[in-house]
Order: structure tokens, then sequence, then C-alpha cells
């Protein structure tokens, strides 16, 4: 095992007490030091209320201080964090809570019913009592070698959502490789607006920042009517985003891209495809070039352009120095550069299974390589272009969309006999889901969505619907996507 996470913590936590740290849109500021004895204080109220090593805490918060004193206070105490996307609704709140039985869920008042049946601890609440607790030292550390920190919920190659086991270790290595790749030193500033619940915001957002002592402004959300305002009053010089996010930023007036962009050193992209044309227009626009990294849930970071070398567009660059990528075809050997393949990945960055759910774990590993599901081709000096994907997973401004989880939750609806979600290309969120039905009448649109709205997450409620007389199948009877008619909005 490499170094403990908490070590990487630690540089920050213990060895830049008195540097500025930390401000949010409140006005809170924070340095190294409170953020140490917040996040003692919150270990300390964990065990107050029964939290143990090994327990599962959930959160469902929008990004605030919060987060990340609970974060902290988990990793320092062994107990387990799920993180539960903002965004969801009961269907899927309701599967995570079945899956991972956690011992209590932090979220806000308004929030608390998703969430019926399991103990809430509100925030706002539980914030006084931590802050109340008087200076309170650490808690032991955990006793295992390589501790989970965290259940982090994706759908994989299939449908169905499964936490992803990560470890202590896998955020550690994943967060010192990233600090070194991306050069981060204790002078840069960076603009936090990826929601935390996800691993952009969380693996590497949060740990370049403590690993490296840098400036962390944390935004609630990215709005692109405040982004102006947000970068030209922080200065960041490191920004962290999903496509979405560029394309919303090149919206902005040119004077106020060129100002940001003279102090933007690295603007990363990542987790939904980054087109070429927005690669170039962003460079010519902000006069920096962005910098495109390919990562999974369960493997936190794979590649990553360099640094210093050639941010080549379309292209997720290289395999960062700790992980190791073969690309293989459907027998499962390696093909040679130039040649598409299922990329596979090992090293010490990749989750050790799936929560509770041994079956999709031994799916999932080949002689101990993760297969992930993503084709693509590497060129002779290593950079990896990707092309798609084995599944039809829609990604939309950044969050996975399974067509699987909406059809069959269309299907329960009354009168729609067969529903087929596909993605349609969008500029500004990459994919939208779009819905052809089987309906036994014409459609309310309204009922549907309503219904939609009420179980699942609003970006994955479809755009349209199109009712249909017959969804093409195969003689085997797998409906045929590519068959359906266009969509024409
Ligand atoms: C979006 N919405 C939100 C939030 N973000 N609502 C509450 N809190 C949020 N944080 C909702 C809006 O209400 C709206 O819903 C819709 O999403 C779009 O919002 P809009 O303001 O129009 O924003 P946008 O300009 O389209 O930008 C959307 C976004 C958002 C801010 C880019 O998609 C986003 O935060 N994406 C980041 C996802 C992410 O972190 N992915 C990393 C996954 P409505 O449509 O109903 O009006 S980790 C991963 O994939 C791997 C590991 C990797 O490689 O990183
Ligand atoms: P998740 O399930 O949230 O972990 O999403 C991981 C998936 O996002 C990967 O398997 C890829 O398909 C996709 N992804 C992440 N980064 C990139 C990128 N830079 N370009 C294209 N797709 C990406």
């Amino acid at each position: 095992m490499g170094t403990p996470l908490i070590t990487l913590l630690d540089a920050s936590l213990l060895g830049r007490g008195s540097r500025e740290a930390f401000e949010d849109e409140s006005g809170l500021r924070l340095n190294f030091a409170d953020l140490e004895m917040r996040s003692n204080r919150w270990a300390a109220w964990l065990r107050q209320k029964g939290i143990q090593p090994g327990d599962r805490l959930a959160f469902f918060l929008a990004n605030r201080a919060e987060v990340i004193d609970l974060w902290l206070a988990c990793v320092k105490s062994g107990v387990i964090v799920v993180p539960v996307n903002i965004l969801y609704r009961e269907r899927e709140i309701h599967h995570i809570l079945a899956e991972t039985r956690p011992a209590a869920v932090v979220t806000a008042g308004k929030d608390a019913h998703f969430f019926a049946g399991a103990r809430i601890l509100e925030v706002e609440e539980s914030a006084r009592e931590a802050g109340q607790i008087p200076v309170s030292s650490r808690p032991p550390l955990p006793r295992e070698e390589d501790p989970v920190a965290a259940l982090i919920f994706t759908s994989g190659t299939t449908g169905v959502a499964k936490g992803a086991v990560l470890t202590h270790g896998n955020f550690a290595v994943n967060g010192s490789s990233l600090v070194q790749t991306w050069k981060f030193t204790e002078n840069d500033r960076y603009l936090a607006a990826l929601p935390l619940f996800h691993v952009h915001g969380l693996a590497n957002g949060l740990h370049c920042w403590l690993g490296s002592g840098c400036h962390l402004r944390l935004l609630e959300r990215f709005q692109a009517a405040r982004a102006e305002e947000e970068f030209l009053r922080y200065r960041p010089t490191v920004f962290f985003g999903v496509p979405t996010m560029y394309v919303r930023l090149l919206e902005l007036p040119a004077e106020a891209a060129r100002k940001i962009g003279a102090c933007l050193r690295l603007a990363v992209s990542g987790s939904a495809p980054l087109s070429p044309a927005i690669h170039a227009e962003f460079r010519k626009k902000f006069g920096t070039t962005l910098l495109e990294r390919y990562g999974m849930t369960e493997t936190l970071m794979n590649t990553s352009h360099p640094y210093d070398g050639e941010r080549r567009p379309g292209t997720v660059g290289p395999a960062l120095p700790h992980v190791r990528i073969a690309i293989r075809d459907l027998q499962g050997d390696e093909v040679r550069d130039g040649e598409e393949g299922e990329l596979y990945v090992k090293g010490p960055n990749v989750c050790r299974g799936y929560w509770n759910r041994e079956d999709a774990t031994r799916g999932a590993f080949v002689d101990g390589w993760f297969r992930t599901g993503d084709m693509g081709v590497r060129s002779p000096d290593g950079y990896i272009t990707l092309q798609g994907r084995r599944s039809d997973l829609i990604i939309s401004g950044g969050f996975n969309i399974y067509p699987r989880e909406i059809e069959e939750f269309l299907v329960t609806l009354p009168g729609i006999r067969e529903a087929a979600v596909v993605g349609v290309a969008d500029r500004v969120r990459g994919e939208l889901p779009v819905a052809y039905v089987v309906s036994e009448g014409p459609l309310d649109e309204n009922a549907l969505k309503e219904a939609l709205g009420r179980s699942l997450a609003s970006f994955k409620c479809p755009r349209a619907f199109v009712r249909v007389d017959h969804l093409p199948r195969t003689a085997l009877g797998k409906v045929q996507k590519h068959l359906l008619p266009p969509h024409k909005p």
C-alpha cells in the first residue's frame, strides 16, 4: 500500500495550519487548522451519535463546508461515506438506502422526506451540535490496513446502480498523483464548482486542494449566469469542470474571457467527451488550453493529458504514472496500437469491487484487470482516444443516465406498453435523453414528466417523448435502437 490518505491530508491539516485554506459564498473563511479542528469535532460528534468505524454514513447535501467537515471526520474515524447525488429522487434514493443500510443520513430538513424510515441527522442542527463540542483531539486511526472510505454509486457497464467500494489507498494514490501531474502548489487558487457527491469534485477536487495546500473557494453549484463575476473576483488559477461548463463559459464576453484565461494556468475537463471544436474555441477565446483527463467512479483517474506536453484534442492523453491500461479485443487479447478494443485498467487506483455484489464484482474483473466498458485506441506515443462504450450509457451535463432505468420506470406508468430511451446530441449538455414509447392512447407528456420527476433525477427526464407503433426488434426480441426514427426537435 502507498501513502495513507491521512498523510496526504496532514501535509495541509497539520503542516500548514495558519495558512488561508477555504472560503465559500456565505463569507465563511477557514485556515487549515480550522479545518483540522472542525473535523475533529465532527468526528467526536459522530461517536456521540453512536456511529462506529465501518458504519455507513450517507449525505444528501448541496456543496457546503459541512460536506468537507464530514468527509474529513469520516476519513479520520474510519466511517464509510455514501455520497448521494442531490438531484436523485425516490427511486434512486430508495435503492441506495437498501443497498448500503446507512447508520444515518445527513441532509437539509427540507429534503428529509426523501429518506422516510432512515435516521436523519439534520445538517444545520448537526453543525450546531458539533460546533459546541469542546476542542477535541483526533479519534484513534482505523485499525484496518486500508479502510474503506466511500461507497459511490454508479451503474458500471450494466443498468443497476452499485456502490463502488473505494478505499483510503485509492483516494490517496489518485490525489497525490494528480497533485504532481498537474503541478499543484500552495499558491494555486481552485474554484470548486463541481458537486462534491461525485468523484470529479470529491476525489480530484478536494484531494488536489488538501494535498497541495492551495486555496479553495467552494460554490454551492455552477451557475452560468454568475460565472463571469465569480471568476473575475476570485481569479482562480485552477478550475475543474465537465464539458457543459466549458460550453457555458464560451458564452462570456471576449474581454472577460481573456482576463479569466490570463490567471487560469490549469482548466481540466472530464467526465464526458470534450469535442475538439470546444477545445479549440476555448483556447482561442481564453488563451489557455484545456487539459482533458479520463476516469471512472470505480477507478478514479486513469489518463490525463500531460501538463507540459501536448494536450491533444479529441484524446484523453496517456495513462497516469500509477495506472496500467490494456486495450483488448472481444477474446480478451491485447490489440496493437491503432486498433480499437475495450480498455482494461489495473493499479492501486482501482476500487475493491461493488458493495455486497459479489457477482457484479467477479464480472467486472478479469485476472485482476478492471473492465471499463469504454472502447478506445492507443496511438504509438501512448495517447488514448475514447470511441464510445460497450453499453448505451448517456452522459448529460456530466451526469450519467442508463436508458434501462428510465425504460423500466416508464413501462410501470399507466398506458405505456413499451419504451426505448436514446441519447441525442446536444451542444450544451453533450447528450439529452429522448424516449420512444408504444402507448395505448395519446401521450400526456405533463403527466409523464410529473411521474418521472417524483421518482428520478431531473437530468434523466426525457426531453421529448415520441410515440411509435412498435419498437424495432431483432428476432431475439432485443430493441434495435439505431433503427428508431430520428428525433426532430
Ligand atoms: C444541475 N442541476 C442542479 C445542480 N446541477 N440542481 C441542483 N444542484 C446542482 N448542483 C440541475 C438544474 O436544476 C437543471 O435542472 C439542470 O440540472 C441543468 O442546470 P442548469 O443550471 O441549466 O445548468 P447547465 O448550464 O446545463 O449545467 C449543468 C451542470 C451540471 C452544472 C454542468 O450538469 C453539473 O453539475 N454537472 C456535473 C456532473 C459531475 O460532477 N459529474 C462527475 C461525475 P432542469 O434540467 O430540471 O432544469 S464523476 C465521473 O463521471 C467520472 C468519474 C469522471 O471521469 O469524472
Ligand atoms: P461514472 O459512471 O460516473 O464513473 O462515469 C465514468 C464514465 O464517464 C467513463 O467510463 C467514461 O465513459 C466517461 N468519461 C469520463 N471521462 C471522460 C472523458 N474525458 N471523455 C469521455 N468520456 C469520459
